[in-house]
């Protein structure tokens, strides 16, 4: 297993939209493992593919404090969205950074598990915002492009310097 990098914002690498998993392999699911062990290290709650510059429809989410309800969509789609819920995000890829997003309150999402088999779940709350958060990294969105331009640029700027300062 491995731990991967993860790209900082604003790189354009963040911006890509994902394409779908063709066939699930055992390469497949040696990423899985390195996106969960990646997730887990940073800590976070959740990673998209597109996070570690693997551009392929997969992510993984655990919103457990105990790290033992591992979460795996592969090629996911929101069939139904219920409601509207605000949430203080955060995002691996903007560390430090946090501010409120509104999503839908509940989905329901199809996707493909690691086996490749289909399945179908309905969720609210936590695991539904990260759910939509993570989707939205499969399209190249970032939780900070909800935000005004003016907010986007002042993350941008801490971004910059913060990484100007770490080389
Ligand atoms: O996509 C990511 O970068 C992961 C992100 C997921 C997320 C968090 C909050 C709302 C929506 C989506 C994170 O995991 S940020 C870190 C975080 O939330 C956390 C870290 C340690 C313990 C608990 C939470
Ligand atoms: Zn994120």
């Amino acid at each position: 297993m491995a731990i991967l990098k993860i790209l900082q914002y604003p790189d354009e690498r963040l911006h890509t939209v994902a394409t779908p998993v063709s066939e699930i392999t055992d390469q497949t699911r040696t990423l899985i493992q390195d996106m969960a062990e990646t997730m887990y290290a940073a800590p976070g709650i959740g990673l998209a593919a597109t996070q570690i510059d693997v551009h392929q429809r997969i992510i993984v989410i655990d919103t457990s404090e105990t790290h033992d309800q591992l979460h795996v969509f592969i090629n996911p789609e929101i069939t139904a969205r219920h409601g509207e819920f605000e949430y203080e995000e955060g995002c691996l890829s903007v560390p430090g950074i946090y501010g409120k997003v509104k999503r839908a309150e509940s989905v329901t999402v199809s996707a493909l598990d690691k086996e490749g088999k289909p399945f179908t779940l309905d969720t609210s709350g936590l695991l539904a915002v990260c759910i939509q958060h993570e989707m939205d990294h499969l399209e190249g969105k970032v939780f900070v492009e909800y935000w005004s331009k003016f907010k986007q640029s002042r993350v941008i700027a801490k971004m910059k310097k913060r990484q100007r300062s770490a080389m």
